[in-house]
């Protein structure tokens, strides 16, 4: 009788297994296209580089697409839905710069054109990404493909699960591990903050009110502070200031040498200093020539890239991007 439970609780094991790795075998991939759109990556990759050799600048929010989109919903698409009947994560505050729709849709036209139906627009977001951050000198990884799209999109599901430009280091930790990601995939992460640009809101109370008190905060260089004072008046909502000065097209490893100088722009940016972890990887950084940072941030990235993906039969290849089938 024992001998039977044991035998049928490795039964049990034995077909967790299996169902366990078939469900990888289900899951994302290299080559996904290789036999139903064997151009897919290349086509998508021209039609990138069309925009980017003209505007160097689009690599930026293109990159920050893909990360939009995996935190709400995992990386389904969801980013890119138009509000129809109800308000999309698209309209929702942290959007306010959320720009470079016009790429992935021309990007999707250019691959319904040789092959129909087949390439998710959530594939879509994480290649353009990656071509993206690879033409303005950063690093190239290889994208495992077979997202699905989502239909469903909600203004407030992103306000809930994208982290804030205010959040503290418990707050960060406690948002990336929401989507398993861990501390050095945060700062690794927030190392895209080497390239782009950002509204004074996201860190004017750094300047004129941190405490409620017209004060500024006292972590932020004094110099810098200054700074940024010329550029962003109080209540400034349109002005945007490059968060890597000087090489904010340019994808390199500056990002954690402003860090150490108490030059990061955000609250988020500067709470990596908070904790015994980032704040090693951030010095590590700053201070060894041929870092590390781009054989991470592939490697990040491709993790970032498997949150919560719809596989298999879920969810629906879009005909358009900012639509539902
Ligand atoms: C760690 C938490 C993060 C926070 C709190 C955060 C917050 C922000 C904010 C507030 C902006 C400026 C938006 C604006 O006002 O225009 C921004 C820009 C940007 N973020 Fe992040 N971000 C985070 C992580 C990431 C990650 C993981 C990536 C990609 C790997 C990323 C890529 C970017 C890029 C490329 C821009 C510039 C966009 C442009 O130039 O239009 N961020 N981020
Ligand atoms: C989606 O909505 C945005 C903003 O309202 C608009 O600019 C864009 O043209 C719409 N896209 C499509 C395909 O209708
Ligand atoms: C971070 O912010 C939260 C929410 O405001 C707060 O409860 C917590 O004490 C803060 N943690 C740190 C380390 O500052
Ligand atoms: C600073 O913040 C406090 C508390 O939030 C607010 O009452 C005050 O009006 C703010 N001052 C300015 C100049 O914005
Ligand atoms: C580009 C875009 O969709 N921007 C929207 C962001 O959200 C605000 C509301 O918070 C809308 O007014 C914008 O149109």
């Amino acid at each position: 009788m024992v001998v039977g439970k044991r035998v049928f609780l490795l039964q049990l094991i034995v077909v967790a297994v299996l169902v366990l790795s078939h469900s990888n075998v289900q899951g994302l991939n290299l080559g996904y296209y290789h036999k139903t759109c064997p151009n897919a990556e290349s086509i998508i990759r021209k039609t990138t580089y069309g925009f980017i050799s003209r505007a160097p600048t689009l690599a930026a929010p293109l990159l920050r697409l893909h990360f939009h989109d995996c935190f709400v919903r995992g990386c389904d698409g969801s980013v890119l839905l138009n509000s129809s009947n109800n308000q999309a994560e698209r309209d929702a505050f942290p959007n306010l710069s959320l720009r470079g729709y016009h790429v992935i849709d021309a990007v999707k036209s250019a691959v319904e054109k040789v092959c129909p139906d087949v390439v998710s627009c959530a594939d879509i977001l994480a290649l353009v990404a990656r071509d993206s951050v690879s033409m303005i000198h950063g690093p190239s990884w290889e994208v495992p493909l077979g997202r699905r799209d989502g239909r469903v999109s909600r203004l407030n599901e992103a306000l809930a699960n994208l982290p804030s430009p205010f959040f503290n280091i418990t707050q960060l930790k406690q948002n990336f591990a929401s989507k398993g990601l861990n501390m050095k995939d945060l700062a690794v992460l927030s190392g895209g903050h080497t390239i782009g640009t950002s509204h004074c809101v996201a860190f004017g109370n750094r300047l004129y009110n941190f405490t409620g008190r017209g004060d500024t905060d006292p972590s932020m260089d004094p110099n810098y502070v200054a700074q940024l004072k010329k550029k962003c008046k109080p209540g400034d909502t349109t002005t945007l200031v490059e968060m890597d000065p000087g090489s904010f097209k340019t994808f390199d490893d500056d990002y954690y040498t402003l860090i150490t100088k108490r030059r990061g722009l955000f609250e988020s940016d500067a709470a990596l200093l908070s904790d015994a972890e980032t704040k090693a990887y951030v010095f590590h950084q700053a201070s060894i020539r041929g870092s590390t940072f781009d054989k991470d941030f592939a490697v990040s990235m491709v993790k970032m890239g498997k949150v919560g993906v719809l596989t298999g039969n879920q969810g629906e290849i879009r005909k358009h991007c900012a639509f539902v089938n």
